[in-house]
């Protein structure tokens, strides 16, 4: 946790495909596909970008547990962590690059646990790839929970469509419901669990579509802060709830229980498709 500018590196493919991720937070924090050179991640314009608090916008990595929890800050310490890079694997359509974080000093005294946190990201013409894996290289068994807090961007939040999630279960604000609607729109303050982690998504905006797919996550967050939360947080602007959206995979509701040498992943992948991203009319639809 320190006060230097933010080391990046920058991520290619040769179709012009890009991405730049934080080594502060191993944070993703922009992604633009070979087929559109449009931003696709929110990035708070008044974001703190100097290492002192956890970066508003992108992915930031949720770990060792989602949310609040006593004595560790709010989503753990990971997204405030610097973290190194284990590898770079370059070919023409794809740019593949591994961080990872380890238990250090300061880690210890918020968490005593040895940990291998390691973040894969593939970047290919069309698709980001996002691989979170926890491995226990302690003497004990520990149990963790967090995940990959995507932040999307939106030219308008109310023509953006949430597509994939009707029937499930979901929490918010501590009452379980079930989602009735084919296609989730926002249009208030949105904190909602989703019991799945799994399904296939489509996150539709007036200039384009994107498909979000998770694995070995258990849960989805769908989360819009709404104009009060934007208003109450001091590094987003206070209109910006209507250019962000937050599909998050995550492991939210229950911890999961890693014995040592034990290893978990899952993963997020963004499928960018281009001139598909259309309003979906309710009524004809
Ligand atoms: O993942 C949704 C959420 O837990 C919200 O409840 C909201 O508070 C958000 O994350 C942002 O948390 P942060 O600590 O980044 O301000």
């Amino acid at each position: 946790m320190s006060n230097k500018p933010l080391e990046c590196i920058e991520m290619h493919t040769s179709a012009g495909a890009s991405a730049t991720v934080s080594l502060f937070g191993g944070h993703l924090i922009s992604w633009k596909p070979q087929t559109d050179a449009q931003e696709q991640l929110y990035l708070s314009e008044i974001a703190n970008m100097d290492g002192s608090k956890a970066i508003r916008g992108g992915v930031p990595v949720l770990f060792p547990h989602f949310g609040a929890q006593s004595n560790s800050p709010n989503h753990g310490f990971a997204r405030l962590s610097k973290w190194h890079q284990i590898s770079r694997t370059t070919t023409i359509h794809k740019d593949v690059l591994t961080l990872a974080l380890s238990a250090d000093e300061e880690t210890k005294q918020i968490w005593p646990f040895e940990f291998n946190l390691c973040l894969t990201v593939s970047l290919s013409d069309s698709n980001i790839h996002l691989e979170l894996s926890v491995e226990n290289t302690s003497e004990n068994t520990f149990s963790f929970s967090g995940g990959l807090h995507t932040y999307f961007s939106t030219s308008d939040i109310v023509k953006t469509q949430l597509l994939g999630l009707k029937n499930c279960q979901y929490i918010e604000q501590d009452q379980q419901h079930e989602e009735l609607q084919r296609i989730v729109e926002i249009r208030s303050e949105t904190d909602r669990v989703y019991l799945t982690g799994e399904r296939k998504l489509d996150l539709i905006s007036p200039e384009r579509r994107v498909v979000v797919e998770s694995s070995g996550f258990t849960e989805t967050v769908v989360w819009n802060p709404w104009s009060d939360g934007s208003e109450k947080m001091t590094d987003m602007k206070n209109d910006d709830y209507l250019t962000m959206l937050c599909v998050e995979a995550v492991i939210a509701t229950e911890k999961i229980c890693l014995h040592p040498k034990q290893v978990w992943s899952g993963s997020q992948s963004l499928k960018y498709e281009s001139g598909s991203g259309q309003f979906v009319d309710k009524e004809t639809s």
